[in-house]
C-alpha cells in the first residue's frame, strides 16, 4: 500500500514513505475522478506498478481532486485583488469534510495588506486561523510552518497569490515553480497545473494545488447553505421561522444582525448571492415545489 502524491496525464506516483514508484491504474480506476492525490491505494508490481484499489477516505476536495488532508491553507493576497467568495467558497468545502481552515495573508510587506488582515478579521475570525506571511521579507514563515504541523494540509486560493512560492519557502527548497503576476491585469496565470505532496519539516504533508478559480458550488439543497454558516448561528436563533434562509423571510434575525452591524454586510452579501444561484440552479434542476 501506498499514497499517491502525485499525478500527471494519467500516471501516478506511489509513496511509500521512502521509495516511490510510477504507476499506471487498473480498469475502471482509469476514468478521471477515481484516483485523488493523497488517496491511499492498493498496488500490486509486475514490470510497472499498477493501482489495484483505492481505500475509503478521511476527507475528499474535488478539482482538483485532493484527498486525506487535514486541513487547507486559503491563501490570499493584496495582489491579485481578494476573490471573497472563492474564501467563502473554500471555507463551505473545508467545514463540509470537517477539516481545519488557515486563512494566510500573503506578500504582507505590500501595501494594502493592513487594511486586508483587517477585513478577514472582520469576516472570518470565528471560522480560521489568520496569519501575515511575505515569501519577498520571510517574514511569519517559519510560523505557517509550525502551524502545518504534522497534518497533511493543501494549500487552496487563487491563481497568482502565491501558493507555489510559499511551498517552497515551507519546504525551504524550491520544488515548485512559480510563476509572474502578469503586469495589465494582475492577475495570475496558472502556472501550477497539477497537485503534488511534499513532506514539511515537523512531519507533515503539504499539497500544492493550482488556483481552484473555476470552482463551483455543487448542485446542492439552497436550504442547507446556512449550515455552513456558523458565524450566522447565534443570530439565526432569533429568526421567526426555524428553517429561515435568511433571504427574504420577514423577521430574520441574521438580517437584523447586519442591519445593526453585528454580522458582516459583505459576508452577508456574498451568502445571499450564493443562496440565490444554488436556488436558481434547483428550480431549473427541479422545478419549484
Ligand atoms: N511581493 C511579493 N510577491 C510574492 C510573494 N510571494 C509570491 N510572490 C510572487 O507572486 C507571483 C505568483 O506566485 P506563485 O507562487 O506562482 O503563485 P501561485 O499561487 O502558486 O499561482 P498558480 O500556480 O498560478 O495558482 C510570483 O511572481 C511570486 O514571486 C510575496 O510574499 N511578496
Ligand atoms: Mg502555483
Ligand atoms: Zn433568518
Amino acid at each position: 500500500m501506498g499514497q499517491v502524491v502525485k499525478g500527471v496525464g494519467g500516471i501516478y506516483t506511489v509513496s511509500n514513505g521512502e521509495d516511490a514508484i510510477k504507476c499506471y491504474p487498473r480498469g475502471r480506476l482509469r476514468r478521471q475522478g477515481e484516483i485523488y492525490i493523497g488517496d491511499m491505494v492498493e498496488v500490486s508490481c509486475d514490470k510497472e506498478g499498477i493501482i489495484e484499489a483505492v481505500r475509503p477516505r478521511k476527507s475528499a476536495l474535488v478539482r482538483p481532486y485532493v484527498a486525506n488532508i487535514d486541513a487547507v491553507i486559503i491563501v490570499i493576497a493584496p495582489i491579485p485583488k481578494p476573490d471573497f467568495t472563492l474564501v467563502d467558497k473554500l471555507l463551505i468545502g473545508a467545514l463540509e469534510q470537517k477539516l481545519d481552515a488557515v486563512i494566510a495573508i500573503n506578500k504582507c510587506e505590500l501595501e494594502g495588506a493592513r487594511e486586508l488582515f483587517d477585513a478577514v478579521k472582520k469576516d472570518y475570525a470565528d471560522l480560521a486561523e489568520i496569519c501575515l506571511t511575505s515569501v519577498e521579507e520571510n517574514i511569519g514563515i517559519e510560523e505557517l510552518c509550525r502551524r502545518v504541523g504534522s497534518r497533511f494540509v493543501c494549500l487552496a486560493g487563487q491563481s497568482g497569490v502565491g501558493k507555489s512560492s510559499l511551498l517552497n519557502a515551507l519546504l525551504g527548497e524550491d520544488k515548485c515553480a512559480i510563476g509572474d503576476i502578469s503586469e495589465k491585469s494582475a492577475r495570475g496565470r496558472h502556472t501550477t497545473r497539477h497537485v503534488e505532496i511534499f513532506k514539511s519539516a515537523y512531519g507533515g504533508q503539504i499539497a500544492d494545488t493550482c488556483g481552484f478559480s473555476m470552482l463551483e458550488m455543487p448542485l446542492a439543497d439552497p436550504s442547507v447553505l446556512r449550515e455552513y454558516y456558523p458565524d450566522f448561528e447565534e443570530f439565526a436563533q432569533s429568526c421567526k421561522y426555524r428553517d429561515c434562509r435568511h433571504a427574504d423571510e420577514e423577521d430574520c434575525g441574521v438580517r437584523r444582525a447586519v442591519q445593526e452591524g453585528k454580522l458582516s454586510k459583505s459576508r452577508y452579501e456574498r451568502y445571499l448571492k450564493l443562496y440565490k444561484d444554488a436556488y436558481a440552479r434547483w428550480i431549473n434542476r427541479y422545478g419549484n415545489h
